[in-house]
């Protein structure tokens, strides 16, 4: 029926079927995603007015702390994703350690995110967002613990990002297509608005911090100079999921190298590159650290950094192995 709109909710609903013994403890981690996000991007909305709210750190004029944007989204989505009783562990940018959440012996997921990427951007209004992924615990027969948490990113079972841009976008994939749905203000509910996004395999958009250029491998140093020769668009925000989202939407690679000042590159493999990978491979495009796919990569650590190079299939293909 034209003129009806299918919500993220009866979206997954619909799905949830797909997805092995997912049944309602799918529906209920995205409804919390869903609803999170809501309230950080009204929080995203009013970071205009600090200068009448208050500046981080300081005192409002109600007297209350005024916290940093990112520790509050990650509060919001840690809250909100614990009282699903459906996740056992989340593993945040914003938290040293794993954090176990409580009453969850019987939570079969474990979620990572980076609840707020690009941070810096908000003092200048640009595009910031929100990446996560689950993975279903190993063994339901004993504790939870870094073995279940510490694994490839080819064995999680879903990712996504928010994009607080113009818009405010929410794009998923349970490893069988990217889907992404927009916030309607009006009805405040995410609504599907680009079913089934395929990447193009052209080549059109590159995306690299080029001021770090003379620190990159030869062989980086030559693609570019080839993406120049070949007249494709520079487009840089340094905000990862703005970058990526118009990468994905357009055709185009998005790069972060190893540098001098960061040998293993900057981006976290856990909650960011591998969320960015899931989503890129199942739009049809690709995602490697230079040498291998990012998804075949076994984290060591928590917060382990690894260079990324993730876009159209073609355009990384050159970047080779
Ligand atoms: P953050 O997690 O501290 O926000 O850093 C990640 C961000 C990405 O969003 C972005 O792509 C990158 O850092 C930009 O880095 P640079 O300013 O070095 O180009
Ligand atoms: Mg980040």
């Amino acid at each position: 029926m034209k003129n009806s709109v299918i919500t993220l909710g009866q979206f997954i609903i619909d799905r949830q079927e797909e997805i092995h013994d997912a049944k309602g403890a799918f529906s209920d981690i995205f409804r919390a995603i869903g609803l999170a996000a809501k309230i950080v991007n009204r929080d995203v909305r009013k970071a205009g007015l600090v200068d009448i709210l208050g500046e981080h750190g300081s005192t409002n004029v109600q007297g209350e702390d005024v916290k940093k944007l990112d520790v509050i989204a990650n509060t919001i989505f840690k809250n909100h994703i614990e009282q699903t009783g459906e996740v056992c562990a989340v593993i945040s940018e914003e938290e040293d350690d794993v954090y176990w959440c409580k009453d969850s012996h019987e939570a079969k997921y474990i979620l990572c995110m980076d609840p707020l990427d690009g941070s810096s951007n908000i003092d200048v209004n640009a595009s910031i967002g929100t990446i996560f992924s689950l993975y279903k615990r190993r063994d339901m027969n004993r504790d939870c613990s870094l073995d279940d948490i510490l694994r490839p990113g080819k064995e999680i079972v879903a990712a996504g990002y928010v994009i607080y841009g113009s818009s405010t976008m929410l794009v998923y994939s349970s490893g069988n297509g990217v889907n992404g749905f927009t916030l309607d203000d009006s009805i405040h509910e995410f609504c599907l608005s680009h079913p089934n996004i395929k990447i193009p395999e052209t080549r059109k958009i590159f995306s690299v911090n080029e001021g770090n250029l003379h620190d990159f491998d030869q062989k980086i140093q030559d693609y570019i100079h080839k993406c120049k020769q070949h007249k494709l668009s520079a487009r840089y925000i340094g905000s990862l999921i703005a970058d990526f989202h118009r990468n994905l939407l357009k055709g185009g690679i998005y790069m972060y190298p190893a540098t001098e000042k960061a040998p293993n590159g900057k981006l976290r493999l856990l909650y960011e590159c591998i969320p960015m990978a899931f989503l890129i491979e199942n739009a049809g495009g690709k995602a490697t650290d230079g040498k291998q796919r990012i998804l075949d990569i076994q984290p060591e650590k928590l917060h382990q950094r690894t260079p990324l190079f993730v876009g159209s299939s073609k355009m990384v293909d050159e970047i080779g192995y």
